[in-house]
Protein backbone atom coordinates (compact mmCIF):
# COMPACT_ATOMS: atom_id res chain seq x y z
CA UNK A 1 0.00 0.00 0.00
CA UNK A 2 1.11 3.75 -0.84
CA UNK A 3 0.47 4.78 2.73
CA UNK A 4 2.47 2.19 4.15
CA UNK A 5 5.31 2.50 1.61
CA UNK A 6 5.27 6.32 1.86
CA UNK A 7 4.66 6.34 5.44
CA UNK A 8 5.09 10.22 6.55
CA UNK A 9 6.59 9.50 9.71
CA UNK A 10 9.93 7.98 7.54
CA UNK A 11 9.90 11.48 5.38
CA UNK A 12 9.56 9.82 1.91
CA UNK A 13 7.17 11.83 -0.32
CA UNK A 14 5.07 9.96 -3.23
CA UNK A 15 6.05 10.68 -6.82
CA UNK A 16 5.81 9.35 -9.92
CA UNK A 17 7.31 12.14 -12.29
CA UNK A 18 10.13 14.09 -11.45
CA UNK A 19 10.70 18.22 -11.62
CA UNK A 20 11.58 17.43 -15.54
CA UNK A 21 7.97 15.12 -16.12
CA UNK A 22 10.22 12.16 -16.57
CA UNK A 23 9.08 8.81 -14.89
CA UNK A 24 10.94 7.93 -11.25
CA UNK A 25 8.90 5.13 -10.60
CA UNK A 26 7.88 3.14 -13.40
CA UNK A 27 6.16 0.79 -10.80
CA UNK A 28 3.68 3.30 -9.76
CA UNK A 29 2.61 5.04 -13.21
CA UNK A 30 -0.94 4.18 -13.77
CA UNK A 31 -2.63 3.03 -16.91
CA UNK A 32 -3.74 5.65 -17.90
CA UNK A 33 -5.72 5.47 -21.43
CA UNK A 34 -5.01 8.30 -24.26
CA UNK A 35 -8.55 9.33 -23.86
CA UNK A 36 -8.17 10.22 -20.49
CA UNK A 37 -4.85 11.61 -20.11
CA UNK A 38 -5.69 14.18 -23.07
CA UNK A 39 -9.05 15.33 -20.83
CA UNK A 40 -6.42 15.56 -18.17
CA UNK A 41 -4.21 17.72 -19.89
CA UNK A 42 -7.45 20.03 -21.50
CA UNK A 43 -9.04 20.73 -18.08
CA UNK A 44 -5.45 22.23 -16.53
CA UNK A 45 -5.03 24.26 -19.79
CA UNK A 46 -8.85 25.32 -19.33
CA UNK A 47 -7.95 26.08 -15.74
CA UNK A 48 -4.68 27.81 -16.48
CA UNK A 49 -6.30 30.07 -19.12
CA UNK A 50 -10.09 30.43 -17.15
CA UNK A 51 -7.86 31.33 -13.99
CA UNK A 52 -5.63 34.03 -15.28
CA UNK A 53 -8.35 35.67 -17.48
CA UNK A 54 -10.30 35.99 -13.92
CA UNK A 55 -7.31 37.74 -12.50
CA UNK A 56 -7.56 40.13 -15.50
CA UNK A 57 -11.14 40.30 -15.21
CA UNK A 58 -10.58 42.11 -11.60
CA UNK A 59 -8.01 43.91 -12.25
CA UNK A 60 -10.66 45.76 -15.33
CA UNK A 61 -13.13 46.18 -12.34
CA UNK A 62 -15.29 43.33 -13.99
CA UNK A 63 -15.00 40.70 -11.29
CA UNK A 64 -14.55 41.18 -7.39
CA UNK A 65 -11.58 39.71 -5.37
CA UNK A 66 -10.13 36.19 -6.67
CA UNK A 67 -7.74 33.39 -5.47
CA UNK A 68 -5.91 32.50 -8.54
CA UNK A 69 -5.00 29.21 -8.37
CA UNK A 70 -2.09 29.25 -11.06
CA UNK A 71 0.30 26.05 -10.31
CA UNK A 72 -1.91 24.64 -8.20
CA UNK A 73 -3.51 22.71 -11.33
CA UNK A 74 -2.47 18.83 -10.34
CA UNK A 75 -3.09 18.99 -6.55
CA UNK A 76 -7.17 19.13 -7.53
CA UNK A 77 -6.95 17.80 -10.91
CA UNK A 78 -5.64 14.48 -9.48
CA UNK A 79 -7.94 13.71 -6.77
CA UNK A 80 -11.42 14.46 -8.65
CA UNK A 81 -10.09 11.99 -11.65
CA UNK A 82 -9.62 9.69 -9.04
CA UNK A 83 -13.56 9.57 -8.00
CA UNK A 84 -16.59 8.05 -9.45
CA UNK A 85 -19.53 10.16 -10.98
CA UNK A 86 -21.45 10.29 -7.67
CA UNK A 87 -18.82 10.85 -5.30
CA UNK A 88 -19.11 14.20 -3.54
CA UNK A 89 -16.59 17.16 -3.87
CA UNK A 90 -16.29 19.68 -1.36
CA UNK A 91 -14.12 22.55 -2.18
CA UNK A 92 -12.22 25.55 -0.75
CA UNK A 93 -11.65 28.01 -3.03
CA UNK A 94 -8.92 27.40 -5.10
CA UNK A 95 -9.25 23.81 -6.70
CA UNK A 96 -10.81 25.41 -10.23
CA UNK A 97 -9.11 22.09 -12.32
CA UNK A 98 -11.36 19.42 -10.02
CA UNK A 99 -14.13 21.52 -10.50
CA UNK A 100 -13.92 21.59 -14.35
CA UNK A 101 -12.82 17.78 -14.25
CA UNK A 102 -15.60 16.93 -12.10
CA UNK A 103 -18.14 19.09 -14.45
CA UNK A 104 -18.74 22.36 -13.04
CA UNK A 105 -19.76 24.81 -15.68
CA UNK A 106 -17.32 27.99 -16.19
CA UNK A 107 -20.69 30.28 -15.86
CA UNK A 108 -20.95 29.15 -12.41
CA UNK A 109 -17.58 30.01 -11.58
CA UNK A 110 -17.27 33.46 -13.14
CA UNK A 111 -20.73 34.12 -11.93
CA UNK A 112 -19.75 33.21 -7.75
CA UNK A 113 -16.77 34.98 -8.00
CA UNK A 114 -18.69 37.91 -9.86
CA UNK A 115 -20.52 37.94 -6.25
CA UNK A 116 -23.91 36.47 -8.24
CA UNK A 117 -24.96 33.84 -5.40
CA UNK A 118 -26.57 31.87 -8.68
CA UNK A 119 -23.17 30.73 -9.37
CA UNK A 120 -23.41 28.69 -6.25
CA UNK A 121 -26.66 26.96 -7.58
CA UNK A 122 -24.97 24.37 -9.49
CA UNK A 123 -26.22 21.52 -12.00
CA UNK A 124 -28.54 18.56 -10.53
CA UNK A 125 -26.19 15.76 -9.74
CA UNK A 126 -22.84 17.12 -9.81
CA UNK A 127 -22.96 16.49 -5.92
CA UNK A 128 -19.91 19.67 -5.32
CA UNK A 129 -20.59 21.69 -2.35
CA UNK A 130 -20.60 25.21 -3.26
CA UNK A 131 -17.13 27.60 -2.29
CA UNK A 132 -16.21 28.04 1.24
CA UNK A 133 -14.42 30.87 2.54
CA UNK A 134 -14.76 30.86 5.92
CA UNK A 135 -11.57 28.71 6.51
CA UNK A 136 -11.40 24.89 7.69
CA UNK A 137 -15.55 25.31 7.58
CA UNK A 138 -16.28 22.49 4.97
CA UNK A 139 -14.22 20.06 6.28
CA UNK A 140 -16.67 19.29 8.78
CA UNK A 141 -19.42 19.06 6.21
CA UNK A 142 -17.54 16.84 4.01
CA UNK A 143 -17.72 14.53 7.24
CA UNK A 144 -21.68 14.71 8.06
CA UNK A 145 -22.19 14.07 3.59
CA UNK A 146 -19.78 11.08 4.17
CA UNK A 147 -21.14 10.07 7.14
CA UNK A 148 -24.51 10.03 5.62
CA UNK A 149 -23.98 8.12 2.86
CA UNK A 150 -22.12 5.66 4.93
CA UNK A 151 -25.48 5.40 6.72
CA UNK A 152 -27.51 5.24 3.62
CA UNK A 153 -25.11 2.37 2.19
CA UNK A 154 -25.07 4.74 -0.73
CA UNK A 155 -21.02 3.79 -1.66
CA UNK A 156 -20.35 7.45 -2.24
CA UNK A 157 -16.83 9.21 -1.13
CA UNK A 158 -16.68 12.71 0.02
CA UNK A 159 -13.33 14.54 -0.76
CA UNK A 160 -12.61 17.59 0.85
CA UNK A 161 -9.56 20.25 0.46
CA UNK A 162 -8.44 22.62 3.05
CA UNK A 163 -5.01 24.74 2.46
CA UNK A 164 -2.44 24.84 5.00
CA UNK A 165 -2.96 27.29 6.75
CA UNK A 166 -6.48 25.96 7.41
CA UNK A 167 -4.89 22.89 9.35
CA UNK A 168 -4.42 25.73 12.35
CA UNK A 169 -8.36 25.89 12.40
CA UNK A 170 -10.18 24.58 15.35
CA UNK A 171 -12.38 22.94 12.78
CA UNK A 172 -9.81 20.98 10.91
CA UNK A 173 -9.34 18.91 13.73
CA UNK A 174 -12.74 18.41 15.18
CA UNK A 175 -13.83 17.18 11.22
CA UNK A 176 -10.73 14.44 11.37
CA UNK A 177 -11.26 13.63 14.80
CA UNK A 178 -14.99 12.90 14.00
CA UNK A 179 -14.09 11.45 10.52
CA UNK A 180 -11.45 8.86 12.53
CA UNK A 181 -13.67 7.95 14.98
CA UNK A 182 -16.65 7.42 12.56
CA UNK A 183 -15.18 5.71 10.14
CA UNK A 184 -16.47 8.04 7.35
CA UNK A 185 -15.23 7.63 3.93
CA UNK A 186 -13.40 10.77 3.86
CA UNK A 187 -10.52 11.67 1.41
CA UNK A 188 -8.97 14.50 2.49
CA UNK A 189 -6.63 16.90 0.87
CA UNK A 190 -4.57 19.28 2.18
CA UNK A 191 -3.44 21.88 -0.71
CA UNK A 192 -0.15 22.34 1.28
CA UNK A 193 1.00 25.54 -0.78
CA UNK A 194 3.57 26.85 1.61
CA UNK A 195 2.12 30.09 2.53
CA UNK A 196 -1.36 31.12 4.39
CA UNK A 197 -1.78 34.58 2.77
CA UNK A 198 1.83 35.96 4.81
CA UNK A 199 1.80 33.19 6.75
CA UNK A 200 4.75 30.49 6.00
CA UNK A 201 4.28 27.08 6.36
CA UNK A 202 6.95 26.72 9.34
CA UNK A 203 4.32 28.99 11.50
CA UNK A 204 1.03 27.02 10.85
CA UNK A 205 3.09 23.63 12.66
CA UNK A 206 6.05 22.20 14.39
CA UNK A 207 5.42 18.83 12.64
CA UNK A 208 7.56 17.95 9.82
CA UNK A 209 4.86 17.15 8.01
CA UNK A 210 1.36 17.42 7.42
CA UNK A 211 0.84 14.21 6.21
CA UNK A 212 1.67 12.95 9.74
CA UNK A 213 -1.06 14.75 11.02
CA UNK A 214 -3.75 11.54 10.24
CA UNK A 215 -1.50 9.54 12.87
CA UNK A 216 -3.37 11.59 15.58
CA UNK A 217 -6.51 10.70 14.28
CA UNK A 218 -5.74 7.04 13.75
CA UNK A 219 -5.80 6.85 9.95
CA UNK A 220 -3.65 6.77 7.54
CA UNK A 221 -1.78 9.55 5.72
CA UNK A 222 0.85 10.38 3.05
CA UNK A 223 2.63 12.83 1.42
CA UNK A 224 2.54 13.35 -1.88
CA UNK A 225 4.06 15.60 -4.88
CA UNK A 226 1.24 17.84 -5.20
CA UNK A 227 2.33 19.17 -8.52
CA UNK A 228 2.95 15.57 -9.88
CA UNK A 229 -0.72 14.80 -11.68
CA UNK A 230 0.03 11.03 -11.72
CA UNK A 231 0.67 10.73 -8.13
CA UNK A 232 -1.80 12.76 -6.86
CA UNK A 233 -3.65 10.50 -8.50
CA UNK A 234 -2.64 7.59 -7.88
CA UNK A 235 -2.53 8.27 -4.27
CA UNK A 236 -6.01 9.63 -4.65
CA UNK A 237 -7.22 6.41 -6.53
CA UNK A 238 -6.25 3.86 -3.12
CA UNK A 239 -7.57 6.49 -0.61
CA UNK A 240 -10.75 6.11 -2.54
CA UNK A 241 -10.84 2.44 -2.79
CA UNK A 242 -9.83 2.01 1.04
CA UNK A 243 -12.78 4.70 1.75
CA UNK A 244 -15.52 2.64 -0.18
CA UNK A 245 -14.39 -1.10 1.34
CA UNK A 246 -15.27 0.84 4.50
CA UNK A 247 -11.89 1.05 5.92
CA UNK A 248 -11.95 5.16 6.55
CA UNK A 249 -10.68 8.39 5.63
CA UNK A 250 -7.48 9.15 4.70
CA UNK A 251 -5.16 12.49 4.61
CA UNK A 252 -3.66 13.74 1.80
CA UNK A 253 -0.72 15.96 1.83
CA UNK A 254 -0.40 17.83 -1.66
CA UNK A 255 3.11 19.48 -1.59
CA UNK A 256 2.23 22.20 -4.06
CA UNK A 257 3.15 25.97 -4.74
CA UNK A 258 0.75 29.13 -5.26
CA UNK A 259 2.85 30.89 -7.91
CA UNK A 260 0.37 33.82 -7.99
CA UNK A 261 -0.83 36.55 -4.81
CA UNK A 262 -2.90 34.82 -2.34
CA UNK A 263 -5.77 36.75 -4.02
CA UNK A 264 -5.90 39.99 -5.98
CA UNK A 265 -6.05 42.11 -2.64
CA UNK A 266 -3.19 40.68 -1.83
CA UNK A 267 0.81 41.43 -3.42
CA UNK A 268 2.96 38.12 -2.49
CA UNK A 269 6.11 40.07 -3.53
CA UNK A 270 5.87 42.11 0.50
CA UNK A 271 6.73 38.66 2.14
CA UNK A 272 7.79 36.22 -0.05
CA UNK A 273 11.55 35.35 -2.13
CA UNK A 274 11.70 35.96 -5.32
CA UNK A 275 14.37 33.26 -5.58
CA UNK A 276 11.56 30.95 -3.61
CA UNK A 277 8.95 31.71 -6.39
CA UNK A 278 11.53 30.76 -9.61
CA UNK A 279 12.73 27.37 -7.97
CA UNK A 280 8.62 26.48 -8.20
CA UNK A 281 7.90 28.09 -11.64
CA UNK A 282 10.09 25.15 -12.96
CA UNK A 283 7.60 22.56 -11.20
CA UNK A 284 4.84 23.75 -13.37
CA UNK A 285 2.65 20.74 -13.26
CA UNK A 286 1.42 21.81 -16.81
CA UNK A 287 5.10 21.10 -18.26
CA UNK A 288 5.44 18.33 -16.35
CA UNK A 289 2.37 16.50 -17.90
CA UNK A 290 3.19 17.78 -20.93
CA UNK A 291 6.33 16.58 -21.36
CA UNK A 292 5.40 12.99 -20.09
CA UNK A 293 2.70 13.53 -23.01
CA UNK A 294 5.14 14.61 -25.67
CA UNK A 295 7.23 11.33 -24.86
CA UNK A 296 4.03 8.79 -25.20
CA UNK A 297 3.80 10.64 -28.79
CA UNK A 298 0.46 11.43 -27.07
CA UNK A 299 1.04 15.72 -27.69
CA UNK A 300 2.08 17.37 -30.80
CA UNK A 301 2.89 21.03 -31.23
CA UNK A 302 -0.29 21.37 -33.42
CA UNK A 303 -2.55 19.59 -31.02
CA UNK A 304 -0.52 21.67 -28.31
CA UNK A 305 -2.03 24.95 -30.09
CA UNK A 306 -5.63 23.43 -30.62
CA UNK A 307 -6.19 22.50 -26.95
CA UNK A 308 -4.75 26.37 -25.88
CA UNK A 309 -7.66 27.68 -28.60
CA UNK A 310 -10.08 25.78 -27.27
CA UNK A 311 -9.56 26.73 -23.62
CA UNK A 312 -9.23 30.55 -24.57
CA UNK A 313 -12.67 30.39 -26.64
CA UNK A 314 -14.40 28.25 -24.10
CA UNK A 315 -13.01 31.05 -21.11
CA UNK A 316 -14.64 33.57 -23.54
CA UNK A 317 -17.90 32.15 -23.76
CA UNK A 318 -17.78 31.18 -19.57
CA UNK A 319 -17.19 35.13 -19.39
CA UNK A 320 -19.51 36.54 -21.86
CA UNK A 321 -22.83 34.14 -21.15
CA UNK A 322 -21.78 35.26 -16.98
CA UNK A 323 -21.46 39.16 -18.18
CA UNK A 324 -25.30 38.90 -19.83
CA UNK A 325 -26.40 36.69 -16.75
CA UNK A 326 -29.10 38.58 -15.14
CA UNK A 327 -28.18 40.12 -12.07
CA UNK A 328 -29.07 39.80 -8.67
CA UNK A 329 -31.80 42.21 -7.37
CA UNK A 330 -31.30 43.60 -4.25
CA UNK A 331 -34.18 42.06 -2.40
CA UNK A 332 -31.62 38.70 -2.61
CA UNK A 333 -29.79 40.10 0.24
CA UNK A 334 -32.54 39.58 2.51
CA UNK A 335 -35.22 37.31 0.69
CA UNK A 336 -33.39 33.61 1.84
CA UNK A 337 -32.95 33.91 5.49
CA UNK A 338 -36.10 33.09 6.55
CA UNK A 339 -39.17 31.39 5.14
CA UNK A 340 -40.84 34.92 5.75
CA UNK A 341 -39.45 38.01 5.92
CA UNK A 342 -39.53 39.70 9.21
CA UNK A 343 -40.58 43.01 10.32
CA UNK A 344 -37.13 44.44 11.18
CA UNK A 345 -35.68 42.91 7.91
CA UNK A 346 -38.14 44.46 6.06
CA UNK A 347 -37.56 47.93 7.68
CA UNK A 348 -33.85 47.33 6.56
CA UNK A 349 -35.05 46.67 3.02
CA UNK A 350 -37.15 49.34 2.95
CA UNK A 351 -34.31 51.80 4.49
CA UNK A 352 -31.84 50.74 1.97
CA UNK A 353 -34.17 50.83 -0.96
CA UNK A 354 -34.62 54.90 -0.05
CA UNK A 355 -31.18 55.44 0.79
CA UNK A 356 -30.31 53.88 -2.64
CA UNK A 357 -32.79 56.28 -4.53
CA UNK A 358 -31.33 58.81 -2.82
CA UNK A 359 -27.97 58.35 -4.51
CA UNK A 360 -25.89 57.15 -1.89
CA UNK A 361 -24.38 53.42 -1.51
C1 LIG B 1 -12.23 31.47 9.66
C2 LIG B 1 -11.44 32.43 8.78
N1 LIG B 1 -10.39 33.11 9.29
C3 LIG B 1 -9.68 33.94 8.50
C4 LIG B 1 -10.03 34.12 7.18
C5 LIG B 1 -9.22 35.05 6.29
N2 LIG B 1 -8.45 34.19 5.35
C6 LIG B 1 -8.88 33.96 4.10
S1 LIG B 1 -7.89 32.89 3.28
C7 LIG B 1 -6.83 32.80 4.59
C8 LIG B 1 -5.58 31.96 4.52
C9 LIG B 1 -5.89 30.55 4.13
O1 LIG B 1 -4.69 29.85 3.98
P1 LIG B 1 -4.69 28.36 3.51
O2 LIG B 1 -5.68 27.56 4.30
O3 LIG B 1 -3.28 27.89 3.52
O4 LIG B 1 -5.25 28.40 2.02
P2 LIG B 1 -4.65 29.17 0.76
O5 LIG B 1 -5.29 30.53 0.75
O6 LIG B 1 -3.17 29.22 0.91
O7 LIG B 1 -5.07 28.37 -0.42
C10 LIG B 1 -7.28 33.56 5.66
C11 LIG B 1 -6.58 33.69 6.96
C12 LIG B 1 -11.14 33.41 6.69
N3 LIG B 1 -11.54 33.50 5.42
N4 LIG B 1 -11.82 32.56 7.49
Amino acid sequence: MLTDDYDPLRGRMLQVLDQDGQIVEPSLEPKLDADMLERAYRTMVLSRVADEKAVILQRQGRLGAYPPNRGQEAASLGPAMALDRDDWLVWAFRELAGLLWKGLPLLSFYLYWMGNEEGSHYPQGLNITPAAVPVASQLSIAVGIAYASMCRREGRVALGFCGDGATSEGDFHEALNSAGVLRTPNVFVIQNNQWAISVPRSRQTAAPTLAQKACAYGFKGIQVDGNDLLAMYIATREAVERARRGEGPTLIEAYTYRLGNHTTSDDARKYRQEQELREWELRDPLVRLKTYMTAKDLLDESKEQEIWKAARDATDKGVKEAESFPKPALEDIFRYTYEEMPAELKAELERLRSELQDGER
